[in-house]
């Protein structure tokens, strides 16, 4: 099997509106409908936010993150559903499971994607047989669109992946990896959010192709060490092994009440009921955390944040809501309305490797 790193061949499978088209598989009336999957939805009149939609509601112009209130304005015919997060947990499941018997290493790198280091291949054309065939595998037992892109690495992969959805399959060649990333906007490289974006834009740099123009002493002179990841990102090149130890960064869960609220008790079991949806999502994934964060949003949307963490990682549901409520009391202090609410859990640790630290918990 090739080793070296200009020799790998690296899959990047991310299912296609992945709550959404989980949810039109187990009602199959809504398939064609514009569908939007999202909090406190209200038949569109909730104040929650979107978590994802169909590509028919995409259309118009409708995507993660947008209130669910601008949703409806641009949408009001849509189906509007509530996540159901252990549906999709076990949905999620089923398909790692498809990937993971297809690969070298596996990485598995969200709810709906995965890194497959296939090198063992020996080329991408049979990379491409392989990802044809975990398309129509994950189709025929899942009932669910993939798209995948494949490439030199996880980089290139991942925006391969990203090229043609939904469906696609993306093969990029080491030789075509520069006239591939060309016509790419920056926000497609890591690291790249809207701040850095911007900044790349009045240096003239919209492209990847302007990017890899900009001298690497240029870059460094305005982005510091991040500058010499970007020149290295715009030649397309990444050395990140896939590695098969990743485990999710946090878990978490938020609700937006229907109406500010000054009803302490309503704020304080709705944080509750996060938490327990955190704990169960985390244990049953297999993970216990470290690291807890509550956010809480005052009326007139000011949000804050506070966070704790344990000398050793914990699973137990009475030391989260415990650890939580310490974290939420001096918020309320303030007496303030309360918009939002949320619950998080992050340095998470495979449970495993962590037994013999706290049996009893
Ligand atoms: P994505 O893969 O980013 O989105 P997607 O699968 O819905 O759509 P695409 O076809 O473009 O890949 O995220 C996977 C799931 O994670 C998504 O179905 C819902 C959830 N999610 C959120 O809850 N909030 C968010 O802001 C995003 C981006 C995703
Ligand atoms: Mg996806």
């Amino acid at each position: 099997m090739p080793l070296h790193p200009a020799d790998r061949i690296v899959m990047h499978v991310d299912m296609d509106c992945f709550f959404a088209a989980v949810e039109e598989r187990e009602n199959p009336g809504l398939a064609g409908k514009p569908l939007i999957v999202g909090s406190d939805p209200k038949e569109g009149h909730g104040r929650g936010i979107v978590a994802t939609c169909n590509y028919p509601a995409r259309k118009f112009g409708l995507h993660s993150a947008m209130p669910i209130s601008i949703a409806y304005r641009h949408c009001p015919l849509g189906v509007y559903l509530r996540p159901r997060f252990s549906l999709y947990s076990r949905v999620s499941r089923a398909v790692m499971d498809i990937l993971r018997s297809k690969a070298d290493v596996f990485e598995p790198a969200g709810i709906d994607e995965a890194y497959l280091d296939v090198s063992g291949r020996g080329t991408f054309e049979a990379a491409r047989d392989l990802g044809r065939e975990i398309q129509t595998e994950i189709r025929s037992q899942e009932g669910l669109s993939a798209s995948i892109g494949i490439g030199p690495n996880k980089l290139i992969a991942k925006i391969a992946s990203d090229h043609k959805k939904p469906g696609g399959l993306t093969v990029v060649i080491p030789k075509r990896v520069n006239e591939f990333l060309d016509p790419k906007g920056v926000s497609c490289l890591r690291g790249v959010g809207p701040k850095t974006r911007e900044h790349l834009e009045a240096m003239g740099c919209d492209t990847v192709a302007k990017l890899r123009r900009i001298p690497e002493e240029r870059l460094a002179a305005e982005f510091g060490k991040f500058g010499h990841h970007l020149c290295r990102e715009a030649r397309g090149l990444d050395e990140r092994p896939v590695d098969p130890t990743w485990v999710a960064k946090s878990i978490g869960r938020e609700r937006t009440f229907e109406e500010d609220t000054g009803d302490l008790r309503e704020v304080r079991d709705t944080l509750l009921s996060c938490v327990r949806e955190v704990q169960h999502e985390m244990t049953s994934e297999g993970h216990w955390c470290k690291t807890l964060t509550v956010k809480i949003r005052f009326e007139g949307y000011e949000t804050h944040s506070k966070q704790t963490s344990l000398k050793l990682p914990t699973g137990s549901l009475p030391r989260l809501e415990e650890a939580a409520m310490n974290l939420l009391e001096p918020f309320l202090a303030s007496g303030r309305r309360v918009r939002l609410v949320g619950f998080s859990a992050s340095h998470l640790t495979p449970t495993e490797e962590l037994l013999p630290l706290e049996p009893s918990a």
